[in-house]
């Protein structure tokens, strides 16, 4: 299990939410001005990616239709790709219309939390595209998801479903060094399930893929530092979310999709000053 922090190898993917209603930055960046600005403060920040969605996947948001999801979020994909063109652009949606899209408009990632199970044309388009897919591990569709959080062993059981996942994408002709895997943390796990599997990421990175995590901000982080009143609200996530992008960083993730950039960088120098 890698323990060491390895220097400038932890990528931030800066999340850019096109959305009304998403769980912590729902509304911040809905128009395209805003999310323009909001992807120029990613880029200042040192974000390595930008993840740029326009569709809520919290637990019972409303599904967004396919033209809403593009007009949303193609013009933001379009003038982020022009304006950072070192920094790659993902695409975070299930539909293979909404990548396609995007790919042309200059996105080079796509991050499908459903790996390739929701829509039947994401696999071939992805490796037509011959672009970095993210497989994320998720039971379910959003709306049905937490009531599949029922597991033996969490750990066993969302290791061998992504690697499910990989065999599809593979078969379909992704290529290997373009995968991505990402236990989807919150996606389909009670709090327990999400801090188990963290617990043992170790076991993720050692699957030979490289591992992207996102915690930023989740509902898990909210549970442990709740108190009677109830979770901690997202607002007031931010130590938490550091405390678990350092964890991740040093337990083999190669990736962190994080809310806050600048916050996170700073926290990661730190801790490979510490290690190097
Ligand atoms: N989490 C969210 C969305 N997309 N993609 C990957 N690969 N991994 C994740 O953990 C992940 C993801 C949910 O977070 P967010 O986008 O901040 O909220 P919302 O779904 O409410 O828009």
């Amino acid at each position: 299990m890698a323990r060491e922090f390895r220097a400038g190898k932890t990528q931030l993917m800066g999340i850019l939410n096109v959305t009304p209603d998403s769980f912590y930055d729902g509304g911040r960046s809905f128009g395209p001005e805003s999310a323009l600005r909001r992807a120029e403060r990613l880029a200042e920040e040192g974000a390595d990616i930008l993840d740029i969605g326009g569709e809520s996947t919290r637990p019972g948001a409303r599904p967004v239709a396919l033209e809403e999801e593009c007009r949303r979020v193609l013009p933001v994909i379009r003038r982020a790709a022009r304006a950072f063109p070192s920094i790659p652009v993902s695409i975070d949606t299930r539909r293979a219309e909404t990548a396609r899209r995007a790919l042309l408009e200059g996105a080079r990632i796509i991050n499908d939390i459903s790996a390739l199970a929701h829509d039947p044309a994401m696999a071939g388009l992805a490796a037509r595209s011959g672009c970095r897919v993210v497989l994320m591990h998720m039971r379910g569709t959003p709306a049905t998801m937490q009531s599949l959080a029922r597991y033996r062993d969490v750990t066993r059981e969302v290791r061998g479903e992504i690697l499910e996942r990989v065999e599809h994408a593979l078969k379909s002709g992704v290529k290997k060094k373009n995968i991505l895997i990402d236990p989807g943390i919150g996606f389909s796990k009670t709090a327990e399930q999400n801090l188990e599997l963290l617990a043992d990421l170790g076991s993720f990175s050692a699957l030979g893929y490289p591992v992207m995590v996102g915690c930023s901000r989740k509902s898990f982080i909210g549970a442990v530092l709740g108190g009677r009143s109830g979770p901690l609200p997202p607002a007031e996530r931010l130590e938490g979310s550091l405390a678990c992008a350092l964890w991740c960083a040093s337990h083999g993730a190669r990736v962190l999709r994080v809310h806050d950039v600048g916050a996170t960088r700073r926290a990661l120098r730190v801790a490979e000053a510490l290690t190097a």
